[in-house]
């Protein structure tokens, strides 16, 4: 892949709409993109960014069509190289007519994501934030959208850049006194500073790291998953979620063996609804293979519906574990009289209160920890640099404890800043590259 090259795409998702663009990027971004349309005043190429109107003027197009041409001078731009854009309506058979006539005039077709990763190695941006862009692109829902532009925003990186630098100096440091040989090693006191700031920053990123796997997860929709006993009416009320049938539902106990999982979507939020066995003593292999689903899918979950159903009277009082839960009471129609109190009340049957539950479920989702959101992508990639980070801190501070050398300290720590610099993207490998890049559209 040439990055001198000019490449151009088709900026705008495929199929018809009300405008389309073809962008460009290279040396020859600006000439091409002038020669395509006849300008209605005269034009001269800018040395600001610019937009000029006019018509369309291709090899194989007679209706004059509008056309508007936005042009933007190196490097202060997306890809760090000039940029053009030409915007028509947004006919498939044009566009394509018009990307033809770019690629005749000099340009190649760009690579899926090339507009970003020229972005990159021109410095223009960073990994996370090239991340980012595709996060945006991708989200499903808002709480997505919000962490990939928290991220664009330099959320992630910001911070680990800082911290990096942080330990850099250290090691700057050690490695100086290494080339005095006469000079003792860093006094008592400074070690055990350095060595409280190396935990302290281990600790940072055991944090972040905790957060990037509760995010990491392929489909990336929060997990909410109903428990309760057997009978509660997990199943009946999993479909009435739905709006359709798709889980079994009997008045025998212990009808759910599988966990059952399907998008629902709950206020505009989209989330992985999971239906679950209902909890009891396991009597036989079966069961008990049943009751090792429903823990490890609510081991899983973001949230909880625990659901007792309102006939049984009040509900025991369950030993709480700290994750979000939401008391559900099922069955409501079946009951004489209403609990006063509490617990959302639904009836499957009547589809009672199931607006209010699909609300309480978006909003206590969007209060959890939304702040920790990091893009998907980020996250996969980010996990194993950031646990052999956090590693070379702590055997560094452990070397410093156990009054190792300089150069035993120094080695861990340059370990550490090297990890780090994968996250942010200062230390690139193609590998890592590939696999972000590789996720993009063509056009981006
Ligand atoms: N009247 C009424 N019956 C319900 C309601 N919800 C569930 N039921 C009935 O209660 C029985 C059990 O419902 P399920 O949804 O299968 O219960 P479950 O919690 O999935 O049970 P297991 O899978 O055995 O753990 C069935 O006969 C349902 O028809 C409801 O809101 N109103
Ligand atoms: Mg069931």
């Amino acid at each position: 892949m040439d990055i001198l090259e000019t490449i151009a795409a088709i900026a705008t998702p495929p199929g018809p709409s009300a405008r389309g663009i073809v962008r460009l990027s290279g040396s020859r971004a600006w000439p091409i993109a002038i020669e395509t349309f006849h300008p209605d005043r005269p034009w001269p190429a800018p040395r600001y960014p610019e937009i000029g109107s006019g018509k369309l003027a291709i090899d194989g197009l007679t209706p004059r069509l509008p056309a508007m041409v936005a042009l933007w001078p190196a490097p202060r731009t997306y890809t760090g190289q000039a940029i053009a854009e030409i915007h028509v309506v947004g006919s498939p058979p044009i566009l394509d007519l018009l990307l033809t006539h770019c690629l005749t005039r000099g340009a190649r077709p760009a690579e899926p994501g090339e507009f970003t990763l020229r972005g990159f190695l021109s410095g223009r941006i960073d990994l996370t934030r090239a991340e980012a862009v595709l996060g945006v692109i991708e989200a499903t829902n808002a709480s997505q959208l919000d962490a990939a532009l928290q991220q664009l925003a330099g959320g992630l990186s910001g911070p680990i850049l800082a911290l990096r630098d942080r330990i850099l100096d250290v090691v700057a440091g050690l490695e100086a006194s290494l080339d005095f040989v006469d000079e003792p090693d860093v006094d008592p006191v400074e070690r055990s500073i350095l060595s409280a700031g190396l935990d302290e920053a281990a600790d940072h990123l055991t944090d972040l790291a905790r957060r990037l796997d509760d995010r990491n997860r392929p489909e990336g929709y929060p997990r909410v998953v109903l428990v309760g006993p057997p009978n509660a009416g997990k199943s009946r009320l999993f479909n009435a979620l739905l709006g359709r049938d798709r889980a079994i539902v009997s008045p025998m106990a212990g009808t759910t063996r599988d966990y059952l999982t399907a998008l629902v979507a709950c206020d505009g939020l989209t989330v992985e609804l999971v239906d679950t066995a209902g909890i009891e003593e396991a009597a036989d292999a079966l069961e008990s293979r049943a009751q090792e689903h429903r823990a490890r899918q609510s081991d899983r979950a973001d949230l909880l519906l625990d659901c007792w159903p309102a006939p049984w009277g009040p509900r025991p009082v369950s030993n709480r574990d700290g994750r979000p839960r939401l008391h559900v009471e099922t069955r409501i129609d079946e009951a004489d009289r209403r609990v006063a109190s509490g617990p959302i009340a639904t009836s499957s049957k009547t589809g009672e209160g199931l607006a209010v539950l699909e609300t309480a479920i978006a909003e206590a989702l969007r209060n959890g920890d939304s702040g920790a959101n990091l893009p998907i992508g980020t996250a996969g990639r980010c996990r194993g640099s950031l646990l052999a980070a956090i590693e070379a801190l702590r055997s560094g501070s452990e070397s410093i404890q156990i009054g190792a050398g300089d150069e035993l300290i120094a080695f861990d720590l340059r370990l550490a800043v090297e990890e780090l610099g994968k996250v942010v993207g200062a230390v690139v490998t193609d590998d890592i590259l590939d696999r972000i890049f590789r996720r993009f559209c063509i056009g981006k």
